[in-house]
């Protein structure tokens, strides 16, 4: 099926600067209306005007001031937009009159991201969560029912068009569903601990892109795996889109994956959809940090981060996270300087272009560096009759060397610590066929799981 949008929906985005009443805000209209339009972008939406909009006071009927309403109605009409996107969250009726108005689709804030956590949760809690975001947000509109739509559209489906409303919600219906899914997504969150690792399934180490919206997460993603486009395999085609195989300097394969971006001010009813969303963070083998390094509110942005990856568990400086400085381009001599001096003090920190491809080897350069540095080199002897174990070790380390024995392989491993760790776990004739190794590493590992235990 199509996606939601295709990029013939023409869009406008309006952000609504409110003025009375509100808290000062510490980002300023035009860095919010970019940050709006970055989002219709990732939707599908061909976004052809973009707009600032002074709101002195908020109108019950179209938030935004009657003369603008109908200024821009005529220029919906010359552009033949189809979709209007409000930078603002809008009452129903609100919606409804712009609608009416403009003869054209409109969607809100919330509507908005909602429509972008929809089309990329991944994980089974994330796809609930969202859920129950997007239908509690339903409940309160009258739009035509989500159910039908949402995938066949891919997308949610909040939007009714003109002359839908008469579909009406059957609030009861939907409120037995948030009910029904708030149940199991506890029962998700409970053997969450049980799925963990599934992806190992993927042979190779992930590399998680995360950043605000904007920063340039994507066309980094694709500048760095654009050779491997082409040249993707089978296995690959498969996967998620925004998963791809990159081959590091060193020869050594790596799975990018760009995740959902940061978005400042984020409904607080969405919070929870969003950090479902980046739970597949907390599996990946190394964080990107993409920064938007010539964006005013950089600093801001990531203690944002910081805080949020902290919160799910990753510190800063737990060596899990490297840091990007992106938009080198936009960038005087003399910042980059003091850019590289200052942050390079605080963690490995690279300078780069997404767009120009400056510094781009040398973001490849970091993760594979990084990824090495990881890994032990072991070796290891099993047993030739346990093939399952054999054939783990394969999935999940790179064997470079085998010598089959009798009895035994003697295989000579790279291998990701945790993964050792793992193996020895799962596959106890190992332990058995490598005592001197399982002994080191419990002595590597026991202040690790006392502080854990204490902790
Ligand atoms: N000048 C400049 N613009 C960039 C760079 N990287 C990305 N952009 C632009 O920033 C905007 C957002 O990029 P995108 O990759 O979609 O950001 P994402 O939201 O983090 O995925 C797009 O208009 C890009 O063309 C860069 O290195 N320099
Ligand atoms: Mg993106």
């Amino acid at each position: 099926m199509a996606s939601p949008w295709s990029m013939t929906d023409f869009a406008l985005v309006v952000h609504p600067d409110i003025q009375a009443g509100s808290a000062p805000r510490l980002r300023s209209a035009e860095a919010r209306l970019d940050e709006a339009m970055g989002l219709a972008a990732a939707i599908g939406l061909d976004v052809v005007l973009g707009e600032v909009v002074a709101v002195k006071q908020a109108r019950p009927a179209t938030l935004i001031g009657g003369g603008v309403v109908e200024r821009l109605s005529e220029t919906i009409a010359e552009h033949e937009i189809s979709v209007a996107v409000i930078d603002a969250a809008l009452t129903p009726v609100q919606q409804r009159n712009l609608e009416q108005a403009w003869q054209c689709k409109v969607i809100d804030r919330t509507g908005l991201i909602l429509e972008i956590f929809g089309a990329r949760a991944r994980t089974k809690e994330g796809k609930l969560q969202v859920e129950l975001a997007a239908l509690s947000y339903q409940r309160s509109r009258l739009v035509r029912s989500w159910t039908h739509l949402e995938r066949q559209r891919g997308g949610f489906g909040f939007m009714g068009g003109p002359g839908e409303s008469q579909l009406e919600i059957d609030r009861r219906l939907i409120t037995e569903r948030i009910t029904r899914l708030k149940k199991e997504l506890a029962q998700v969150q409970r053997t969450r601990g049980l799925h963990r690792g599934a992806r190992q399934r993927v042979p190779y180490p992930v590399v998680a892109f995360v950043g605000y919206t904007n920063a340039g997460k994507s066309t980094l993603f694709n500048r760095l795996t654009d050779a491997e486009v082409l040249a993707r395999d089978q296995l690959f085609a498969t996967l998620d889109p925004t998963m791809r195989r990159v081959v590091l300097p060193s020869g050594q394969i790596a799975i990018l994956s760009d995740t959902v971006g940061f978005i400042s001010d984020l409904p607080t009813d969405l919070i929870a959809a969003f950090r479902a969303t980046l739970e597949e963070v907390l599996e990946a083998d190394l964080i990107l940090h993409i920064r938007d390094a010539a964006h005013e509110d950089s600093r801001a942005q990531q203690a944002d981060v910081e805080a949020v990856l902290a919160d799910l568990g990753v510190a800063a400086g737990s060596g899990r996270v490297l840091e990007v400085l992106n938009k080198s381009d936009l960038l005087a001599p003399e910042e980059r300087a003091r850019l590289t001096l200052r942050e390079a003090g605080e963690r490995p920190v690279v300078l780069c272009s997404a767009l120009t491809g400056e510094g781009c080897e040398a973001v490849l350069a970091m993760i594979d560096q990084e990824l090495s540095a990881k890994r032990l080199q072991v070796s290891l002897a099993l047993p030739l009759s346990s093939g399952k174990a054999l054939s783990w070790l394969y999935d999940h380390a790179e064997v470079l060397s085998r010598e089959d024995e009798d009895l035994v392989s003697r295989l000579e491993l790279k291998i990701a610590p945790q993964d050792l760790q793992r193996s020895l776990k799962k596959f106890p004739e190992l332990l058995q066929s490598n005592t001197e190794l399982a002994k080191s590493l419990q002595a590597a590992e026991e202040p690790v799981e006392s502080h854990l235990q204490s902790g």
